[in-house]
């Protein structure tokens, strides 16, 4: 099942010089292609929208401080499984709990600077991608 996701490269995997590493393994999977790219800094607007359900949790604020704090890498990914393909990769959100082979495992100690973004379900790739590319997807 051919699917598009919604990927972000956080401000430390940008600042860390991290983007080409973290880049090439989700192109070295079998058939899946990087679709639309784009170096950018986001605004408290777009992150409002794009971390909804997290609004007024406690990590909240200095989660959208760190996001505000450097451009951002806005990628789409095509191709099999890819929504939870990428979530594979990525391992879960606290680095530490991350396994060894994983780009947070591999590259991540503090939860807030866990260098990837990738939506989890079709329905909220659905979203993010008219969030970061409208009219596009
Ligand atoms: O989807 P994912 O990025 O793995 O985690 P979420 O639970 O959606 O949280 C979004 C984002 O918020 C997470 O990547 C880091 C940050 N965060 C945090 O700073 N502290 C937490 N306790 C939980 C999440
Ligand atoms: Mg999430």
């Amino acid at each position: 099942m051919s699917q598009r996701t919604l990927v972000l490269l956080k401000p430390d995997a940008v600042r860390r010089g991290l983007v080409g590493e973290v880049i090439g393994r989700i192109e070295r999977k079998a058939g899946w292609s990087v679709t639309a790219l784009e170096l950018r800094e986001l605004d408290r607007g777009t992150l409002e929208t794009h971390y909804a359900e997290h609004v007024g949790k406690p990590f909240y604020e200095p989660l959208v401080a760190f996001m505000l704090s450097g451009p951002v890498v806005a990628l789409v990914v095509e191709g099999e499984r890819v929504i939870e393909g990428v979530r594979t990769l990525a391992g879960p959100t606290d680095p530490i709990a991350a396994a060894p082979g994983s780009i947070r495992g591999d590259f991540g100690t503090i939860v807030r600077e866990n260098l990837i973004h990738a939506s989890d379900s079709e329905d909220s790739a659905e979203r993010e991608l008219k969030i970061f590319f409208p009219g596009r997807f």
